[in-house]
């Protein structure tokens, strides 16, 4: 086991098991379970530091998307906020059972630009575990200020996956969504979701106990569990969204990715000062299929 820091990532090694993080936006852009790869990460992603990470776990904060609301203190922030745009502290070795490290992010990590846009006092704490068997990486925010904020949290977790034609998504029927291409809400009435062109749909309030299942020709590739993050975006941009995307590499890649994203993106979360905020997502591989649709 080992845990290794470079100018600009942090390597977790135990056995064949990996993880590596990039310091720049605390991005996951690898994480090897049995020495296979899990994430997908694009051949075209900047890893410099240049722009988001395209793959991997980039990380969704203080805002998922763009506000819409032009009085709202995120609404000149870029899409998808700055957690994913600045480089965290690694703040070392927390746990050796399982393997955990921890970055940390406060304003003294942005560009002035930001903090004025974004003026608050804050500190995230984010945690990754690599367990035998699973990844689990868990956040905690903090408003160390005096002034309350509201905020959105998201893993944009992007998962490898032999072929997006054979994928179908588990446990999702009946649940509240919003459909970002055509901007309509509507119950999912699919039993489970499959994909065969451009597809961007925000679950809302899925009940915590249920698991959300990437499943492969009959076989549970993902496992998804999560706490306190009550929605769920499925995306997957299929060809002309890939096309348009200049750091998604190869073009025919969105037939190996698939993003299921664990968050709480479906209204803002207030923190008031002094106060915390936690959550996390446990990523596993295998197991049986397990239908959990009457979980309301
Ligand atoms: O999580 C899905 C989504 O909001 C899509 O609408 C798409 O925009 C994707 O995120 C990627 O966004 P990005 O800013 O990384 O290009």
């Amino acid at each position: 086991m080992s845990v290794e820091e470079f100018d600009d990532k942090v390597l977790i090694v135990n056995g064949s098991s990996s993880v590596t993080i990039l310091k720049f936006g605390a991005s996951i852009i690898s994480w090897k379970l049995n020495n296979e790869e899990r994430l997908w990460l694009s051949s075209g992603a900047k890893l410099d530091g240049s722009k988001a990470v395209r793959g991997g776990i980039p990380l969704v904060f203080p805002i998922f998307g763009k506000q819409k609301d032009e009085k709202h203190p995120t609404f000149k922030l870029a899409q998808h906020g700055f957690a994913r745009n600045s480089t965290w502290e690694f703040l070392g070795q927390t746990s050796e059972s399982p393997i955990t490290i921890q970055f940390g992010l406060g304003p003294e990590n942005l560009n002035k630009e930001t903090q004025e846009i974004w003026p608050y006092d804050f500190t995230l704490i984010y945690s990754v575990s690599l367990h035998e068997d699973k990844l689990v990486t868990q956040i905690e925010v903090e408003n160390t200020g005096t002034q309350a904020f509201e905020f959105n949290w998201l893993f944009h977790t992007y998962y490898k996956i032999p072929d997006i034609t054979d994928t179908l998504v588990n446990n999702l029927v009946d649940q509240q969504c919003f459909d970002q291409l055509v901007n309509q809400q509507y119950v999912e009435k699919a039993p489970v979701i499959s994909f065969h062109e451009e597809f961007d749909r925000v679950y809302k309030n899925v009940n915590q106990d249920k698991i959300l299942q990437i499943v492969d020709k009959g076989k549970v590739l993902y496992n998804l569990k999560r706490t306190n993050l009550p929605d769920s975006v499925v995306w997957n941009p299929w060809i002309k969204k890939s096309e348009g995307m200049a750091d998604f590499e190869p073009k025919d890649g969105y037939l190996n990715m698939l993003c299921v994203e664990p968050g709480h993106v479906n209204s803002m979360i207030l923190l008031n000062s002094k106060d915390k905020w936690n959550a996390s997502q446990e990523i596993s591989t295998g197991g049986e299929i397990k239908v959990q649709a009457n979980i309301y």
